[in-house]
């Protein structure tokens, strides 16, 4: 059985892009212009055995007269009248690309997915009510799509945008419901939250099919989603356990080099520990990247980076990099520098205190965000291992909403709204985050477990943090 979804709107408001991100492929020709798309073509988004979910991509509606959809409404077969009126794409382009894209809707769609501009105002779309007449004609369930919602945002100002169509799109039977689906912001969580409302809109004789399809989807999806959970917990594991040897510290005491030596020998320990750091950083991300399949044949080779080589992430992976800092300036290059540097303060954690500040071994090892341990050895303090968590955290989030379709970045958007959330839930695990930091001075705590509970901890974290932003999606 094949299951078909059809994507259709005005044309030039995203059908192609958010083909992109479902997809999670390069599919189409993308331009920010009218008629782009010529013809209709089908994906497959999912299979099992003789069971297809398809995808369809439609040119879209051009502007269509009002007058012209009126006086077909008066007539005994509307929508035959509507497609059998003669065009070409060459003598009127406008009316063949929309009659392709309807006649697919007509004949092929189970679920008419329409796209809307979330920045326009619905009251002043003139094609809106003309476009509508005409899906009402075809009568088959259909699903409102926002989409270009712009920065991701708490799920209440979601609910006002939302709101917002809902008034003009009353009237339409065939309207099921109204979600936000923007192309280049999107999280997997909110395209569940699709795949959860189409179910009950099929017709009885599809359903099972439906519901087979859908519970590979969530499955697919959910291995990403512990695949990357796993990434993160290996690289902090990596972080508690991670130290450098530095010389008996009585020993400097005696012939009289503090602090002057001790800083020295401080700072070189910090540069290795730092350069790890930023290594499984971007490590770690280029695997998230790659798990959420966000490598793409636009991607530029890499580039160096630093004087000491540590590699870029690619071309469109930049893009995700400056979704960690929002604001920052210098996207990838900022965030590793900053590690480099031994700062990490994307939280506003106090981190790097000014050197100087005491002449002690212990405060200046602090200065580095260095503490001693056992064995003549430093490591992260308690403080810098929480940092990196959200970090980890806030990483995975960009990389979760990053769109396929949204290829090279275009504004320097601000995750604020992530960081806080993020924040908030960590705010009530912290003292576990802390138990397992201990481990990496306990030489009795065995790292492979270590690694088990760090995974689980940042399952359930990040779990929460998903549900925080996305309240009405039932999915985990
Ligand atoms: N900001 C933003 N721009 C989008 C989004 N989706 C599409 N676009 C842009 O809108 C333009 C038209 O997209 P396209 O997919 O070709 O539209 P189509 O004609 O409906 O297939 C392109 O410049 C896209 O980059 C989105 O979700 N957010
Ligand atoms: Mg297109």
């Amino acid at each position: 059985m094949q299951i078909n979804f059809s994507l259709i709107s005005h044309t030039n408001v995203g059908k192609t892009t958010l083909a992109r991100t479902l997809l999670r492929q390069e599919v189409g020709d993308v331009l920010d212009r009218e008629h782009v798309t010529h013809q209709c073509e089908s994906y497959t988004m999912f299979e099992i055995q003789e069971d297809r979910l398809v995808l369809w991509d439609t040119p879209g509606f051009g502007f269509i007269q009002s007058q012209f959809v009126e006086e077909l409404h008066t007539t005994e077969s509307p929508i035959e009248n509507f497609l059998t009126k003669t065009a070409t794409a060459k003598t009127e382009s406008t009316l063949w690309s929309s009659q392709l894209a309807v006649k697919n809707i007509r004949e092929t769609a189970d679920i008419v997915l329409y796209l809307v501009d979330a920045k326009s105002d619905p009251e002043w779309l003139p094609y809106l009510p003309v476009e509508m007449k005409i899906l009402g004609w075809i009568n088959k369930p259909t699903v409102i799509l926002l989409n270009q919602t712009g920065t991701p945002r708490a799920s209440e100002d979601d609910t006002v945008e939302r709101e917002k169509w809902y008034e003009p799109l009353k009237n339409y039977s065939f309207i099921k419901t109204i979600l936000s689906l923007d192309a280049f912001t999107r999280c997997w969580v909110q395209e569940g939250e699709l795949f959860n409302t189409i179910g009950p809109l099929l017709p009885l004789e599809q359903q099972t099919t439906y519901d087979r399809l859908k519970s590979a989807w969530k499955e697919e999806n959910f291995q990403v989603f512990r695949s990357s959970i796993k990434e993160l917990a290996r690289h902090l594991t990596e972080s508690i356990y991670d130290s450098t040897t530095v010389s008996d510290e009585s020993l400097f005491e005696k012939v009289g080099l503090v602090p002057g030596e001790r800083q020295k020998e401080l700072k070189h320990a910090h540069r290795e520990m730092s350069e790890r750091l930023a290594q499984r950083v971007i490590e770690t991300t280029n695997n998230l990247i790659h798990l959420h399949q966000l490598e793409g044949q636009s991607a530029k080779k890499t580039q160096s980076l630093t004087q000491n080589n540590l590699r870029v992430p690619e071309h469109v992976n930049e893009s995700i990099w400056i979704a960690f800092g929002g604001a920052a300036t210098g996207a990838a290059t900022g965030l590793i520098a900053d590690i480099l540097a031994g700062g990490l303060s994307f939280f506003g954690g106090a981190l790097l205190g000014a050197i100087g500040g005491g002449t002690g071994t212990y405060l200046l090892a602090k200065s580095y965000n260095l503490i001693q341990g056992n064995n003549n050895a430093v490591r992260w303090t308690r403080n810098h291992f929480l940092e990196q968590v959200q970090l980890a955290m806030l990483s995975y989030l960009a990389v979760a909403h990053y769109g396929r379709g949204r290829g090279e970045w275009k504004d320097s958007e601000s995750s604020q709204h992530w960081k806080n959330t993020i924040q908030q839930i960590l705010s009530q695990y912290q003292g576990q985050f802390e138990q397992l930091w201990e481990h990496g001075d306990d030489e009795y705590a065995s790292k492979q477990q270590t690694a088990t509970k760090l995974n689980d901890l940042l399952k359930l974290c990040t779990t929460l943090t998903l549900q925080k932003l996305y309240p009405e999606v039932v999915i985990f």
